[in-house]
């Protein structure tokens, strides 16, 4: 199977030339202009259009047992989905319940996620701790290719880390060259904050971002960004939502701190009037934590992205139809936490940050795909346009529209949080690994044709700050 995409303008995080494209067996193998190419090859007429890297989320919850449910969306519709909105890999989370072996819980997912569509990997999370879970950690990134491991701070009595289980895995993740990423939310805080609002008698949706204030978030994102300065240890603060949790970013970067942040495509358009509405399911489909915030923090985000503190979007698509939302009719606290946009991202992203100027077009590739790439140290190999990389490509129509909709998109969840939005910028074509699985509309994702990614360890990052870390050990003072 081979293609050749032609007349395109190639545009990956650092340049934007014109060039042809051939891939080969899953490759790119060639780049240049009027490329001679065997004339077997399909040819995609990319005339007036960017050749990009397909989008990487990293950043999803396909199928989730959670709050007494699971996500509608699997990972062979919610893959098919993404590639229907250009985006060719995803980042999921295996979620291991407490007191349950971590190796246990990753072959659940990896037999869960046989069936992807698109490529595939995960983070570990990390929900309790004993010998066993740091020996895990290291069975998966020596032989799994995990390379790193989540923490949620929120969640109490479910899957919440306490700081002890921080202390302890960010330890072990530093040894192993893994990197710590961390749902930055104190959920002590917000178990309190629920039971007062509980108790005044608020039990409708408007009490979701009550008990989950922007300071809730500053901070989990704080502590757990010094206590990695501590344990000297990458860090990747997930779903950064408000403007407190990303100064705690900027300032620990600012101070040579190795400090990632990841912002959503839903928190950067949609603002916290959606809880007010009298419409219950319409509000309770919104909600997700941290919880979408004022325009302001909006507005805090986007130049988190454009000046190089926030380094990645993503989704968290993690989806319940409204009868799974109904669970929380009476009390806001049981209503299954998520919400969608994996087929999405990429053109909200377009038409929210290039279509205003707030984003370079390379800048756009580069927080929808090659920065998670490098930060989870698959790149080249995905988030490039490069001869050798996977032929992961979107074929991007700058002017093509689109409503967004529940009624027409792909997503398996009955409410699109961007319903009604009309964008400009919209794939026309995907290849995933070299095969064309959408072409102008027509998806022809194939179930169980996606692969997992491993990940490497020690990317050079790690590698100096496991040997800075020797270097800090204190050294014993000799008695005496
Ligand atoms: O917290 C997460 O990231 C998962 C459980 C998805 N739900 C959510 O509300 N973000
Ligand atoms: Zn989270
Ligand atoms: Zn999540």
């Amino acid at each position: 199977m081979s293609i050749v995409i032609r007349g395109g303008t190639v545009v990956t995080a650092e340049q934007t030339y014109s060039a042809d494209v051939y891939c080969e067996n899953g490759k790119i193998v060639a780049i240049g202009e009027n490329l001679e190419v065997p004339s077997s090859a399909e040819v995609i007429d990319a005339t007036g259009q960017y050749i990009m890297p397909g989008g990487i989320d990293p950043h999803t919850h396909m199928q989730l047992p959670f709050m007494g449910t699971v996500a509608s969306e699997d990972f062979y519709t919610g893959t098919a989905a993404g590639l229907a909105g250009g985006n060719t890999s995803i980042i999921d989370f295996v979620i291991p319940a407490p007191q349950q072996p971590l190796m246990e819980a990753y072959k659940q997912w990896r037999e869960w996620s046989e069936k992807s569509a698109a490529d595939y990997g995960f983070h570990v999370a990390v929900t309790w701790w004993s010998e066993g879970v740091k020996e895990d950690m290291a069975t998966l990134v020596r032989d799994h290719g995990i390379n790193s491991f989540k923490h949620f701070m929120a969640y109490k009595n479910a899957i919440m880390a306490d700081d002890e289980i921080l202390v302890n895995s960010f330890e072990q993740c530093v040894k192993l060259g893994a990197m710590a990423t961390v749902h930055a939310e104190n959920g002590e805080l917000v178990f309190q904050l629920q039971k007062q609002l509980l108790a005044q008698g608020i039990t409708g949706p408007e009490g979701h971002p009550l008990s989950r204030p922007p300071i809730v978030e500053g901070e989990a994102a704080n502590r757990a960004i010094q206590i990695a300065q501590v344990m000297n240890v990458p860090i990747y603060i997930v779903h950064v939502s408000c403007k407190d949790s990303l100064d705690a970013i900027t300032r620990a970067r600012s101070e040579g701190q190795r400090v990632y942040g990841e912002c959503l495509a839903g928190h950067l358009v949609i603002d916290e009037s959606v809880y007010r509405s009298d419409d219950f399911e319409f509000a309770a489909a919104h909600v997700m934590s941290p919880p979408f915030r004022s325009k302001e923090h909006q507005a805090a985000l986007w130049k988190g992205l454009q000046g190089g503190n926030l380094q990645t979007t993503a989704t968290d698509h993690c989806c319940f139809c409204a009868p799974q939302k109904a669970a929380g009719k009476d009390n806001f606290t049981l209503i299954p936490n998520g919400t969608a946009g994996i087929e999405d991202r990429m053109a909200i992203m377009w038409d929210a940050g290039v279509n205003t100027g707030k984003l370079t077009m390379n800048e756009f590739v580069a927080v929808t795909s090659s920065n998670a790439a490098k930060i989870f140290n698959i790149y080249p190999q995905k988030g490039a346009i490069a001869v050798g990389s996977d032929a992961d490509i979107v074929v991007w129509d700058p002017a093509g529209t689109r409503t967004i909709s529940a009624a027409t998109h792909h997503q398996n969840i009955d409410f699109n949080i961007f319903e009604g939005r009309k964008v400009t910028g919209v794939p026309t074509n995907t290849l995933s690994r070299g095969n064309l699985v959408y072409k102008e509309g027509d998806l022809r994702a194939v179930k169980g044709a996606g692969k997992y990614v491993k990940r490497k360890p020690f990317s050079p990052v790690f590698a100096a700050m496991a040997k800075q870390a020797e270097i800090n050990k204190p050294t014993p003072v000799p008695r005496g």
